[in-house]
């Protein structure tokens, strides 16, 4: 008679940890992939990944995205992304080796994350109801995936002599062709997902609206506005080196048929206009020079074009801005907003626009096509809201918009400053005459004058590019001695309202930094 093995009281079997991770990793896989091929149906933004990473930026504790955006730049996004993916695999695993014996605690982990995914897609403007159809989605499978899998693994071994998922297990088996089927199907499906909502993005409709040309077009930049030849960048910033600031995830896909814009508040009567209500008004054409509020003192956050839009003002003035009215609180179709003081909006001087329209283009999509603001003069926290959609006339009681809410001034008018933009910091040029050139802007002021000096030196007063507007940013450049060793190169700007910039520091937070920017130069 063969030796039974000895009795033991009847625990329940566990899966081996290896397995146990494996289907919470899987399930995870099916969960997302099946959130974002719904996602391509009802709008990008919707995938639970995606909107839970919007969150994750919009609800960050104060100040913490400007600072990300100024570390990380461009790349921040990315870091974000490859970061929150990291940590939900790990959350994923662990629900799975928390629920060796009963596949409860793994169901439990993917149902909070469904229901983060569904709170988040829940509160976004530019997805209708049928958002939280990609969030549900990807509850449910991830709860029946957890489940189906960790079943087949587990109710046979009850049988089974041998080990649960040991390696003589048929079960085990089963479960990992299940489990490498479940996985190439969710490769599937997310890049299908990913496919669908690209066709339906917002480039086709901006190809099809042509060049825009305007009924008023700036007057022609001169060839002296800038010294590109000399160091500086050119005049109109190319497209592609436009500085972008914003908190969006993924960019907003809006097409010029399914935009509107809507003038609402302390208004005497509310309007709406569609795309073809803008685009066939004699169109304006002003040159700007944006800055970011986030710039640091030499930092790159400031690009000029040719804005192509109509008069902010003329909008309002149809709508009819009651008496009282202080801030124009302008939303973005991604929930994003900005308050801007009301009467610099109407101020017929300071031509803020409604621009759909940069050079000639229409708005590039990551620059708020097909709609933006454009008020000279304020830095874009207060003024530039891209992807615009709503314009509700108020106080500035009653509304506090995005960066208020984080700390960041009411009221932002870009500061005078000054950058060296050649040669670049920590250069080694070779001593003697050494030529300084770089940018200058007081939006809506002008510059008057731009000085720079070497370390304690005299202040030597540089040569001013051709002035185009006071809007925009203005080129400089000169020659210094630089005598043998290291040296310091300073810059200062003076405005036209006889301002000049003082040496005093102050940080980006809460309306723009200040001081002189210098960059260190070694001569031999
Ligand atoms: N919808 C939306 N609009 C926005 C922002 C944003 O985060 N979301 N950022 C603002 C800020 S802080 C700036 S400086 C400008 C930058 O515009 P740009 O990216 O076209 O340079 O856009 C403004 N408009
Ligand atoms: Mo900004």
């Amino acid at each position: 008679m063969k030796d039974l093995p000895p009795s033991k009281p009847a625990a329940a079997p566990r899966l081996p940890k290896l397995l146990a991770a494996l289907i919470g990793i899987t399930a995870l896989a099916a969960a997302l992939a099946a959130g974002q091929l719904v996602a391509g149906f009802v709008g990008i933004n919707a995938s639970p990944f995606i909107a839970v990473a919007n969150t994750v930026i919009d609800k960050s504790p104060l100040g913490l995205v400007k600072f990300a955006e100024q570390t990380l730049g461009s790349n921040d996004k990315l870091y974000l992304k490859i970061g929150m993916a990291v940590v939900i695999v790990l959350i994923a695993a662990v629900a799975g080796l928390l629920s060796r014996r009963k596949p409860l605690i793994g169901q439990i982990v993917f149902a909070v994350f469904g229901v983060l995914g569904v709170l988040a897609v829940y509160n976004r403007s530019d997805l209708g109801q049928v958002g939280v159809l990609a969030p549900v989605v990807c509850l449910v499978v991830g709860v029946l995936v957890f489940n189906w899998l960790f079943r087949m693994l587990l109710p046979e071994s009850f049988k089974a002599s041998v080990a649960p998922g040991s390696s003589e297990d048929p079960n085990r088996r089963k479960f990992l062709l299940t489990s490498a089927g479940v996985l190439a199907g969710s490769a599937v499906a997310g890049v299908a997902g990913q496919l669908i909502g690209n066709s339906k993005n917002a480039e086709g409709s901006r190809a099809a609206v042509g060049k825009l040309v305007p009924a008023r077009t700036a007057p022609a930049i001169p060839a002296d506005a800038d010294f590109a030849k000399l160091g500086t960048p050119p005049f109109i910033t190319p497209a592609a080196d436009f500085y972008r600031v914003d908190t969006a995830f993924v960019i907003p896909q809006v097409r010029t048929e399914d935009w509107s814009l809507k003038i609402h508040g302390m208004v005497d009567r509310e309007v709406t206009f569609n795309y073809s209500d803008i685009r066939n008004r004699p169109l304006v054409e002003r040159t700007v020079t944006l800055t970011c509020v986030s710039n640091e003192v030499g930092g790159p956050y400031t690009s000029t074009a040719s804005f192509v839009g109509v008069d902010l003002a003329d909008l309002l003035n149809e709508a009819g801005v009651k008496a009282g009215a202080e801030q124009l609180f302008a939303t973005s179709v991604d929930g994003w907003n900005a308050g801007s003081p009301i009467e610099a909006v109407l101020d017929p001087k300071r031509g803020a626009m409604l621009a759909i329209g940069a050079n000639g283009d229409p708005l590039p999509i990551e620059h708020g096509f097909p709609a933006r603001i454009v008020i000279p003069g304020l830095y874009g926290y207060v003024s530039a809201t891209k992807w615009v959609t709503d314009l509700n006339v108020t106080t500035w009681q009653a509304n506090q918009a995005y960066w208020l809410k984080r700390g960041w001034s009411e009221q932002g008018p870009i500061k005078t400053e000054s950058r060296i933009d050649s040669p670049s910091g920590f250069a080694n040029v070779s001593h003697g005459k050494v030529r300084v050139a770089g940018t200058a802007w007081a939006q809506h002021t002008g510059i008057a004058k731009v000085e720079v000096r070497v370390d304690q030196g005299p202040w030597q007063t540089a040569t001013l590019s051709a002035e185009v507007n006071k809007d925009t940013w203005r080129m400089w450049w000169t020659e210094v001695d630089v005598p043998t060793g290291t040296h310091q190169v300073f810059v200062r700007a003076t405005d036209q309202s006889g301002y000049t910039q003082t040496s005093d520091r102050a940080g980006t937070v809460p309306n723009g930094a200040t001081g002189w920017h210098s960059v260190t130069l070694t001569s031999a």
